[in-house]
């Protein structure tokens, strides 16, 4: 329903009238401001034609009556209700037009011109947007299941990013990759404490709208070609040389075409957050492992985390699929594949790449794992406080970690029960959110994030599980002592080309 005001004569304003009766629908039946109607409402947005609406709501309420005299109780009379779509319009300006106009109601998508013996269809239409302000959500109707394409389940795909620019074009083809059907995918990503040199938000932000449009691919492409001059030039990465040729081969081929029919689909909507959480531990490999920074950095997370789920999920949503930006390999069905284990949180398994001189590969997170007798009395002998960092020596838990009970050739279906996660790939029922389970940004139970999101899962009684033969590969950045091999290899070629000892 739109409800627009016509013009008189001379005016080329916006016409609203005081003076006239307040539903003054005679038909006007020169085919002139028809068409002017018309363009009206093709040139102008939606926005302006919602305006008019909500003006001429407050038109009716202010008057009190239509033509039959009858007061409406209905209206809406608090300006919020109208100006959050409507920020850009300044109603003082918009009521210097006010000095008399003849004014129309247009129903039914612009097909009727309704007059005052149609009263009661205008009523129904007022009521009809009115009702569209109440939404009854039943949500066992989305308590997700482990058939989500089928049943056509909301999925909300939640990234966080910190100084990832440079993985933004990786982060986007694997997001294109993903066989989930895009119209079912609500993606939102949380940018926190970049550098001020940094552009993760502007490069997003430009990324997210050609992948809306369509063309996000074809951008890439001219991009990559690009590249690959740079890289004839001698620009290329240095330590690709050292990598596995088997495994370089696999990133090639998951990132030449052709792709799955709905790749460059568009997503049902992206939402891009900024906030930041006054991180400001460095966001470089060997900053960020630091022992001794652990336990603040993954609180921070926690919170972070907690934020964006907080703003993103609606009450449609069945599945939250958490995934960080850097990931290189991931198969494209992924979320289909977590789910149909059938649990209601489900984490695959880690690995990143090395040089092939540091044996060409490695179990990478070490966050998911069941909990050992060992660990639990490592905790009962720390403060309440302290974060268990797994993974560290500092920390003896001898938990099983999922990352290397791996067979490369084993079932990708096979499933081990878990008690902390790791972030990398989380997916996990929408429900959960709701009924209470998050990152602490605290310490529980002696960890805290990802870890601490899968115990208090536990202990709220949802099953957890990680699929150790199916195989995300994180990306490999070479520590400060890989940089320092890598540099003393390069030497040693040098030395040997030139035929020195
Ligand atoms: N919003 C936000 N995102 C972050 C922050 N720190 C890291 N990230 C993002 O979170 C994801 C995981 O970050 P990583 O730095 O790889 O941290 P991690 O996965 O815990 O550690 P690794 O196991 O070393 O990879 C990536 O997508 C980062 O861009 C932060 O402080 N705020
Ligand atoms: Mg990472």
């Amino acid at each position: 329903m739109a409800i627009l005001f016509g013009k008189k004569k001379s005016q080329l304003e916006l016409p609203i009238s005081k003076n006239k009766s307040k539903l003054s629908p005679k038909r006007n039946n020169d085919s002139r401001t028809w068409t002017k109607l018309s363009l009206f409402c093709e040139n102008h947005s939606r926005k302006l034609i919602l305006l008019l609406v909500a003006v001429g709501l407050i038109f009716t309420w202010h008057n009190g009556t239509f033509s039959s005299g009858q007061v409406s109780t209905m209206e809406l009379q608090d300006p919020e209700y109208y100006d959050y779509d409507f920020l850009e319009a300044d109603i003082d300006a918009l009521k210097k037009y006010d000095n008399g106009a003849e004014h129309y109601l247009i129903s039914k998508g612009g097909e009727e011109a309704l007059t005052p013996a149609d009263k009661e269809l205008y009523d129904a239409e007022v009521q009809t947007l009115y009702g569209s302000t109440v939404q009854h959500y039943d949500l066992s109707d989305f308590k997700g299941s482990s058939d989500g394409v089928g049943k056509r389940e909301h999925v909300l795909l939640l990234v966080p990013l910190r100084n990832a620019e440079r993985v933004l074009p990786l982060m986007f083809k694997n997001l294109m990759n993903l066989t989930y059907p895009h119209e079912l995918i609500d993606l939102a990503f949380l940018v926190s404490d970049c550098s001020d040199d940094d552009n993760t938000l502007k490069a997003l932000i430009e990324y997210s709208k050609e992948m809306q449009r369509g063309t996000l691919s074809e951008l890439f492409a001219e991009n990559d070609s690009d590249e690959a001059i740079l890289q004839e030039e001698g620009t290329r990465d240095l330590f690709l040389k050292y990598m596995r040729p088997s495994y370089l081969k696999m990133v090639e081929k998951a990132y030449s075409a052709p792709f799955h029919k709905g790749y460059d689909k568009p997503f049902r909507s992206i939402q891009i957050f900024q906030k930041d959480f006054g991180q400001v531990i460095g966001q470089g490999f060997s900053d960020r492992h630091a022992v001794k920074v652990q336990g603040i950095r993954r609180k921070l997370m926690g919170r972070a985390r907690n934020w964006l789920t907080a703003n993103a999920l609606k009450p449609y949503h069945s599945w939250v699929y958490w995934r960080d930006a850097d990931v290189e390999l991931c198969p494209g069905s992924v979320i289909q594949d977590l789910m149909s284990v059938g649990y209601d949180v489900a984490v695959p398994n880690v690995w990143r790449p090395l040089p092939e001189f540091l044996d060409g590969e490695q179990a990478y997170d070490l966050n998911s794992w069941p909990e050992s007798p060992d660990a639990l009395r490592l905790a009962k002998s720390l403060d309440e406080d302290d974060v268990i960092v797994e993974g560290y020596a500092e920390y003896p838990t001898y938990r099983i970690h999922l990352a290397y009970i791996r067979d490369a050739d084993g079932n990708p279906k096979d499933v081990l029960e878990l008690d902390g996660v790791g972030g990398v790939s989380i997916l996990a029922k929408a429900q959960l959110f709701r009924n209470g389970v998050h990152f602490p940004a605290f310490t529980f139970e002696n960890h805290a994030e990802t870890e601490a999101f899968g115990k208090m899962a536990k202990k709220m009684g949802y099953k957890v599980a990680g699929l150790p033969n199916y195989t995300l590969w994180h990306i490999y950045e070479p520590s400060d002592d890989d940089l320092k091999l890598i540099a003393e290899k390069e030497r040693g070629s040098k030395r040997a080309q030139k035929g020195s000892p």
